[in-house]
């Protein structure tokens, strides 16, 4: 799976998905990172990608040519390679909220290239032209599109097989059915009086799926209703 990422801030993105397990998964190869910096397209002086709005206003906007120029290298890049022209993601508080369902049909891509905005945005023309996709990560707002982008890609890439060690650990979590997940306890059997469910310890399977089921429901219940009235659900169905 191959990220491409346009940005003014190359180094945020390489310093944000080189640790940990994303890290890891550049490391082995699974995942693949290319940071481009939108900057190095500019054919301006002094490196300027952006200006004042046309009508006025406050701030200034990306200019549409670095942001277009960088992303038909890309492009150039992915066809000479010989796949398919990319899904372009636009990281904008403008767009469809991301969710689970979301990253799992964005892990089907081979390729996946994300833009991200700063200041008051980019050039409208830019964003016709190549832009695929309008994605959000929540109702907020935020300086640039680069955290968004890592949030996505880091979502994206736990489902590409290999990402995680245990290939189970993908399904059974949160949102897998649009349930939270269960309670999970370790040793010791008693922390500050407060003890493990006695079904943990039974070493009946049948009966700790059937606990951890009815706390994933309770769960979902109490702390996210909206998820079983399903306004987006993932795999429609019935809990009584
Ligand atoms: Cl995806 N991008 C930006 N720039 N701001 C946001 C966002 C995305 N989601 C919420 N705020």
């Amino acid at each position: 799976m191959n990220f491409h990422i346009l940005t003014l801030f190359p180094e945020m993105i390489e310093q944000g998905l080189g640790t940990s397990i994303t890290g890891r998964a550049i490391k082995n190869g699974l995942i693949d990172v290319n940071a481009v910096n939108i900057r190095d397209y500019t054919k301006e002086r002094h490196g300027k990608v952006d200006d004042y709005p046309y009508g006025g206003g406050a701030g200034m906007v990306m200019q549409a040519e670095p942001v277009y120029l960088s992303y038909k290298a890309v492009e150039e890049q992915i066809l000479a390679e010989g796949r398919k022209k990319p899904r372009v993601i636009y990281t904008t508080p403008q767009g469809k909220v991301f969710n689970q369902r979301m990253a799992e049909e964005f892990a089907k891509e081979e390729d996946l290239v994300f833009l991200c905005g700063h200041y008051e945005g980019i050039d409208e023309r830019a964003l016709e032209l190549v832009v695929t996709d309008n994605v959000s990560i929540g109702d907020y707002v935020l300086t640039g599109g680069e955290l968004p982008a890592m949030v996505m890609i880091d979502s994206i890439s736990r489902l590409v097989d290999g990402v995680l060690h245990n290939d189970d650990s993908a399904k059974y979590e949160s949102f897998a059915n649009n349930l939270l997940e269960y309670p999970q306890y370790t040793r010791p059997e008693e922390y500050m009086g407060l003890s493990v469910p006695k079904v943990l310890l039974s070493g009946d399977h049948k009966k700790v799926d059937q606990w951890r089921y009815e706390e994933s429901l309770k769960r979902t219940k109490e702390r996210r209703p909206d998820l079983l009235l399903g306004s987006d659900p993932i795999e429609t169905s019935n809990f009584s």
